[in-house]
């Protein structure tokens, strides 16, 4: 998977690409990722990115020129197929399960960092392909937003996720939460590990936590649970049916 990243602060990335697993995909060349400053597709001497907004009203807003730049001459860099390029925005749709791995499937992604109250308009009309937000909440960067993707993306590629739990069982792969999850100590303050845990009956096991995962869903998440189709797959799945 090949990810290119612009921002106005690349020094952000290095200890999220150099730390776990994203650090160990990079490591193996299992993902490449490039950040690139936009600061070098300024042609001014100040370099600069901001600029006051046509119409008034508080903050600054990005300039579209060094965008223009940076996008086309990522994009060109190598032959073949363009990179899709993805806008970090709360305007975007929200990122889930299903977008992520949609995303994984396009293989080399351009993403597309704004600062300050957004970026001028004729970017997204010219440069961007498509809108992404992690939530509805603004945020004073698209660089957090960018980290949450990259990692969200390199548990899709293979190799990536060691053995110890596979990407499948993932919540929200299924449209459930996970089930609840316990070890050493057996009793914490008079808490203890239920009983079937301990029984090494793993079937009796795995029914325990799909039906444990289903309570969670309907607890906490029952918009997951889209009508009684979903909830009949599980309860058929809970009782071993
Ligand atoms: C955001 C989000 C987000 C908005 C203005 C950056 C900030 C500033 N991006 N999901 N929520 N971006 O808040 O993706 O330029």
């Amino acid at each position: 998977m090949r990810l290119q990243v612009l921002t106005i602060f690349p020094e952000l990335f290095g200890p999220f690409l150099g730390t776990s697993l994203v650090g160990k995909a990079v490591e193996k060349g299992l993902l490449e990722v490039r950040v690139h400053d936009l600061r070098a597709y300024t042609e001014d001497r100040h370099r600069s990115v901001d600029d006051e907004p046509y119409g008034g009203g508080g903050g600054m807003v990005m300039a579209a020129p060094p965008w223009m730049r940076a996008v086309r001459t990522v994009s060109a860099e190598r032959s073949g197929p363009a990179p899709w390029r993805v806008l970090l925005t709360p305007q975007g749709r929200r990122l889930d399960d299903a977008k992520v791995r949609q995303l994984a499937g396009r293989g080399d992604l351009v993403l597309l960092c704004g600062r300050y109250e957004g970026i001028d308009e004729r970017v997204r009309l010219s440069v961007v392909d498509e809108e992404i937000s992690i939530g509805d909440y603004v945020l004073s960067g698209g660089e957090l937003p960018a980290m949450v993707l990259i990692e969200a993306l390199s548990r899709q590629v293979p190799g990536v996720v060691g053995q110890s739990r596979s990407v499948e069982e993932d919540s929200f792969r299924a449209g459930r939460l996970d089930h609840p999850h316990y070890t050493r100590p057996p009793v914490v303050e008079g808490m203890e590990v239920p009983a079937v845990l301990l029984s090494g009956d793993h079937a009796a096991i795995e029914r325990w936590r799909a039906a444990e995962a289903l309570r969670a869903t309907r607890e906490k998440r029952p918009d997951l649970l889209d009508g009684p189709r979903a909830e009949a797959k599980w309860r058929g799945d809970a009782s071993g049916g």
